[in-house]
């Protein structure tokens, strides 16, 4: 008899869910390696383009579909969610200031790349300890891997419309992670999906990303125009993002699954007060030692002082001023980076500079993002995109009340 066989491999299913839950994972399920039902959809999504400068999604496509491909062997993939979501998230009193920056709440803490890839390293330790038969990979957001395809079978939740995986009674604001394993372990079996005739995500994405249930046009989403995105942000999406400088959560905020979302435990990722909670004009202001120094450990030094500057100028363009001396105090801090020594930075600076200029006052332009194709960015309506943010602001202070 092998070893493999003679062990209580649902024991030791009991116990891995044991150790996971200690180790600080909020959940733990076991699939199996046949993705193929997920074909279709994920080759369609890349031949339509929708990846945009990702170009690392087209690789290796097969290996996704098939992680037993990708790491030979495979038979069972543990897969592991953690909650993020901080203590004072202030959801709707930060989209609701202009002047302040909002960064995506899973951003705000430690990166959780290193800190899940740890956990998950613990873990098929303490599995080794149990059976020296264990072969494994840990994964986190690692590109071949299809995550919330392993997700959806390890029982973990269902794929929402947005395309994330939710949770009945947590929510989705948590990462995913996973253990490729060469145990032949039980699985667990996939939840109800339980979207039903809700489309709220669809509606509220401020750049209509969301552009057919489950579909997302990666190119469109606020998330990779501030993070993935190296070139300039096509201008037709500028006044969309608002104050949104790094990542977006608002097809979250507006889930009704979130009322039921749960702070971390992880110390790691709570907020960091450099980052909580500040106004563009300070971030803006920050020199490239200062970006490099608030961000070490934290996912957001990954995408660059550039980029950085890129993101807070159209914060600043968007910015809607109470006085003349805020006005004035944004016109200065862009002039002042005007020399910025990147073409491409120094574009968005002179579109914030102008935007501020020409809207002093006036309250603003708005945007009509439905019309964004054909929208010249002077006829843009700049009430529209304040209306939607406070529609959000309403939902979340109602659905959310201790988050917002
Ligand atoms: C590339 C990427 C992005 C891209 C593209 C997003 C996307 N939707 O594809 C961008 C930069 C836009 C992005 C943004 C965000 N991301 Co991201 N991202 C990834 C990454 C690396 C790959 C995702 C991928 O493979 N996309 C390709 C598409 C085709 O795959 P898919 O979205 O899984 O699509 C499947 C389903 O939609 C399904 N499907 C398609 N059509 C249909 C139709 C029906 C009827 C059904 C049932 C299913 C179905 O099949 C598709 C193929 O399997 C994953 C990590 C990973 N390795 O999986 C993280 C990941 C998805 N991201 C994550 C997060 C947190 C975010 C953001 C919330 C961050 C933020 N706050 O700014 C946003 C959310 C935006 C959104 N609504 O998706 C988390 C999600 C956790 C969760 N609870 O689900 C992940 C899992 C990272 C992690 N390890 O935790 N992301
Ligand atoms: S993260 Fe923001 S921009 Fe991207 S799909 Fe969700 S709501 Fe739209
Ligand atoms: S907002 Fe509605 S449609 Fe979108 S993921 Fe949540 S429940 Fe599903």
């Amino acid at each position: 008899m092998s070893v493999i066989n003679s062990i209580d491999l649902s024991q030791l299913t009991d116990n891995i869910k044991t150790w996971g839950k200690a180790l600080g994972f909020q959940q733990i399920g076991i699939s199996d390696v046949d993705l193929s039902h997920h074909e279709k959809a994920l080759k369609n999504w890349l031949e339509n383009g929708y990846q945009g400068s990702m170009s690392f999604l087209e690789r290796n496509v097969d290996k996704r579909l098939s992680p037993d491909e990708l790491v030979s062997g495979t038979l069972r993939i543990i897969s592991v969610r953690m909650d993020y979501l901080p203590p004072d998230a202030s959801f709707a009193s930060n989209l609701k200031s202009s002047s302040t920056a909002y960064i995506s709440r899973y951003a705000l803490g430690r990166d959780y790349h290193k800190v899940i890839r740890k956990k998950l390293q613990k873990l098929a330790e303490q599995i080794q300890e149990y059976t020296q038969d264990l072969s494994f990979r840990p994964f986190v957001d690692s590109a071949p891997v299809l995550e919330h395809a392993i997700a959806e079978k390890a029982g973990i939740g269902w794929t929402g419309k947005h395309s994330l995986t939710i949770n009945k009674k947590a929510g989705s604001y948590f990462f995913l992670g996973e253990l490729f394993i060469n145990l032949p372990l039980p699985v667990d079996q996939p939840v109800e999906e339980n979207c039903g005739k809700c489309t709220a995500c669809i509606s509220i994405c401020p750049t209509q990303a969301i552009i057919e249930p489950y579909v997302v046009d990666a190119r469109k989403c606020i998330s990779y125009l501030t993070i993935e995105n190296d070139d300039a942000i096509p201008i037709v999406y500028r006044k969309a993002i608002g104050n949104r400088i790094y990542g977006c959560d608002d097809c979250q905020l507006i889930c009704p699954w979130n009322k039921y979302a749960k702070v971390t435990e992880e110390k790691d990722f709570f907020a960091r007060q450099q980052l909580h909670n500040r106004s563009l004009l300070d971030l803006f202001k920050w020199t490239e030692p200062e970006f490099l120094e608030h961000t070490q450990g934290s996912a957001i030094r990954r995408i660059g002082y550039r980029k950085w500057k890129r993101n807070i100028a159209v914060g600043l363009g968007n910015q809607i001023a109470q006085t003349t001396q805020e006005a004035e105090a944004i016109k200065n801090a862009l002039r002042n980076a005007l020399d910025f020594p990147d073409v491409m930075v120094q574009e968005h600076i002179q579109w914030a500079l102008t935007e501020v200029t020409q809207h002093e006052g006036d309250g603003g332009k708005v945007i009509n993002v439905n019309d964004a194709s054909t929208a010249t960015y002077s006829s843009l309506d700049k009430n529209a995109i304040h209306r939607k943010t406070q529609r959000l602001a309403r939902s979340i202070e109602k659905g959310m009340p201790k988050h917002k």
